[in-house]
This record gives C-alpha cells, sequence and structure tokens, in this order.
C-alpha cells in the first residue's frame, strides 16, 4: 500500500542548499586555476541550486491529476493553494539560478583574474539572495511532506466502509473484530485525529473499513473547516457508511443524537447508509422488539430495510457481527470483472 505523497524526498532549507553549493563549488575552483577556477565555481554551485530546487519541485505529484480524494485530504491537511504558491516560488528560484549563472558566465570570460574574482563573488551574493528569497517556501514544503507523509492508507480505488458513530458505541471494536490484525493495519495522525484502516477480504478484493474517531462522531455543526474537508475527502472514498449506535446508551449519547447525526450522514453521503444498533446484549428482549419496531416505521416505504439479523449486533458477545460486515460488503457492491469468455 503506499500513497502519492509516501516517497516525498526531504526538501533542504535554504541555509543547507547554499552552503551545499558554494561548499561543491570551492571543491569545483581548486581543481582548476586562473578564471577557468571561477568559472568553474560559479558553474556547480549555480548548477546545485537549479537542480536541486527543481528536483524538489517535479517531486510533488501534480495536483490536477490526483484523485480527488488525496487532493481533497491534501488541502485538507496543508492547503493545496499554498503549496502550489511554493511550488511555483521554487520553480522560479530555479529558473533564476540558471539565468544568473549564464549572465555571469559571458562577464567573466570577458574579464581579467581580478574582475572575474570580483564578479564571480557579486554572483554567488546573488544566488544566495535567491535562495534566501524563497526560504520560507521550502520551510513550507518540508512542513507539509512530513504532514502528508503520514497520510492513511487508503485506497481510493478499493471499496472502502467508512466506519461512523458517536464516541465509544464499539466502532474500533467492529473493525478490530472483523479486520484481519496484520501490520497492514495501523493507526495514523490526522489533523487533529487519527484514521484507523483495517482491511477484509472478499471476492478476492481488499475491502477497506475506515474508523473514523473524532471525525464522523459528532454533528457537523461542532466541525471545524479542516474536519469538514477531510470528510469531503472521506466521500470520495467512501462505497458504504456503516452508522454504528449505543442503545444501550452506554456511550453516554442519547439515542436521539445519534440518531440526529446517522439522517445528517444520510443526507451527506450518497452512498448506502446503513443503521447498525451496537450492544444489543445490554437491551431486555422487549427494548430491543421496541427498537426493531422504531426502525422497522423509519424505514417503511423507502428503499431502506431494518433487518433484527443485520442491524442489530453485540460485538462482545458476537452476535451478529459477521452479518453485520456481510451486509456492509452487499452494500458495497464490488463485483469482480469477469474474464471474456475466451480467457477462461
Ligand atoms: N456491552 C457491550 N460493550 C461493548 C460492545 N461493543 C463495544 N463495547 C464496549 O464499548 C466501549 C467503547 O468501544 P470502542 O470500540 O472503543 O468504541 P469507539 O466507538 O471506537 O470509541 P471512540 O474510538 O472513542 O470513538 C469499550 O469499552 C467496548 O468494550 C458490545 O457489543 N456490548
Ligand atoms: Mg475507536
Amino acid at each position: 500500500m503506499s500513497h502519492p505523497f509516501e516517497q516525498l524526498p526531504t526538501t533542504p532549507l535554504a541555509d543547507e542548499l547554499v552552503d551545499k553549493a558554494f561548499s561543491r563549488g570551492a571543491r569545483a575552483g581548486r581543481a582548476k586555476s586562473g578564471i577557468d577556477a571561477q568559472h568553474s565555481m560559479l558553474q556547480t554551485a549555480a548548477n546545485i541550486i537549479s537542480d536541486n530546487l527543481e528536483n524538489v519541485v517535479t517531486a510533488w505529484p501534480d495536483f490536477d491529476h490526483l484523485h480527488p480524494f488525496y487532493r481533497n485530504l491534501a488541502d485538507a491537511v496543508v492547503g493545496v493553494d499554498s503549496l502550489r504558491k511554493n511550488l511555483n516560488e521554487i520553480n522560479w528560484a530555479s529558473t533564476k539560478a540558471t539565468d544568473l549563472r549564464k549572465e555571469y558566465e559571458s562577464r567573466l570570460y570577458k574579464s581579467d583574474l581580478e574582475t572575474a574574482t570580483k564578479l564571480r563573488k557579486q554572483a554567488y551574493a546573488r544566488l544566495a539572495d535567491v535562495v534566501e528569497e524563497i526560504a520560507d517556501d521550502l520551510e513550507a514544503l518540508m512542513d507539509a511532506r512530513e504532514a502528508l507523509r503520514v497520510l492513511p492508507d487508503i485506497r481510493p480505488d478499493h471499496p472502502t466502509i467508512v466506519v461512523a458513530g458517536y464516541p465509544n458505541v464499539g466502532k474500533s471494536s467492529f473493525v478490530n473484530a472483523v479486520t484481519r490484525a496484520s501490520n497492514r493495519e495501523a493507526s495514523y495522525p490526522f489533523t487533529t485525529t487519527q484514521v484507523h484502516v483495517g482491511h477484509v477480504e472478499h471476492k478476492h478484493m481488499n475491502h477497506q473499513l475506515v474508523d473514523t474517531p473524532g471525525l464522523l462522531d459528532r454533528p457537523p455543526e461542532e466541525r471545524n473547516e479542516v474536519e469538514s474537508q477531510a470528510i469531503n475527502a472521506l466521500e470520495h472514498a467512501a462505497d458504504a457508511v456503516l452508522v454504528i449506535l449505543d442503545p444501550s446508551l452506554d456511550c453516554g449519547y442519547p439515542l436521539d443524537m445519534q440518531r440526529a447525526l446517522r439522517d445528517d450522514i444520510e443526507a451527506r453521503f450518497d452512498v448506502p447508509v446503513i443503521s447498525i444498533y451496537n450492544k444489543i446484549d445490554r437491551l431486555d428482549p422487549e427494548e430491543r422488539e421496541k427498537l426493531v419496531a422504531e426502525e422497522q416505521e423509519r424505514v417503511a416505504g423507502t428503499e431502506l430495510t431494518f433487518d433484527p439479523e443485520t442491524n442489530l449486533m453485540s460485538v462482545t458477545e458476537d452476535e451478529n457481527v459477521q452479518t453485520v460486515l456481510d451486509r456492509a460488503l452487499d452494500a458495497v457492491g464490488y463485483e469482480p470483472e469477469l474474464p471474456v469468455d475466451g480467457d477462461r
């Protein structure tokens, strides 16, 4: 698994880059003498600067061709517009270093050694100024790289089930119960919160379950801008959403609040949103019946269905956990591409 920002190389800081360029330049100069030495110093230093900066720019993926999931996510985490500005500035500096080299190269050979040395020093000062001018951009890119490298390994092109619901309702318990415990499951720092991704194989295809603590676990009006953008991104990846509710109220949130969140998610996502009532081990038979009756009334006359076997579960008692997963996988509806007749 990998994502488009995982392989970004480190970004040199302005001072590091200038030091490197001038020390390589000095080395190159020592190998020659006279004006050739001055020329070599200029050429080496300018090339180091323009090549390094160009490499920084080309290492970044083209935002226009990124999957919207990653573009939105990058936008949420670092802001794509400001990133583009940083990259433009760095590109400008790369070209400027080459221009300066050309400008001074032609002047060096028209001068005596003393003037050539002066010109080379002047060129160095101007190169250092150019790099200094983009010091902030380099720093911003370095920070962006750190923030983006640790994005969750969600493959937007793989079937994805997003798991939502108020805190403590049992989202993680469910994801952990049904997904492979392998090193592919990991948690990631994600803005102020973490996203956990678990994997299940279904129809020979990796299906991702995305646990989203701190993201889809409270009313929209309580979300900050970054969180809303992160949800935007999730919308591009989700093929189905499981909203987990806790009718035992163990989690500490009244059921009508939990249902209101479910309704918000239903309105927002274009994909099937399935309500799952967890912790039913804590309900007595009458409470269960009442819940089923209420939900069946809600879905009556709609395309939705509510079935005690697939919408009620207890993760801790291992009741209906597999049928809930199957229901979610069904809702995703992934169909492998069948080989055409001749290929069989
Ligand atoms: N009785 C009972 N307790 C459960 C069940 N499922 C989960 N729990 C308990 O509920 C608590 C919260 O479960 P988590 O899986 O951490 O809930 P979560 O939704 O991931 O919570 P956040 O990550 O804080 O949003 C834990 O103490 C679980 O053991 C269940 O089916 N029955
Ligand atoms: Mg959790």
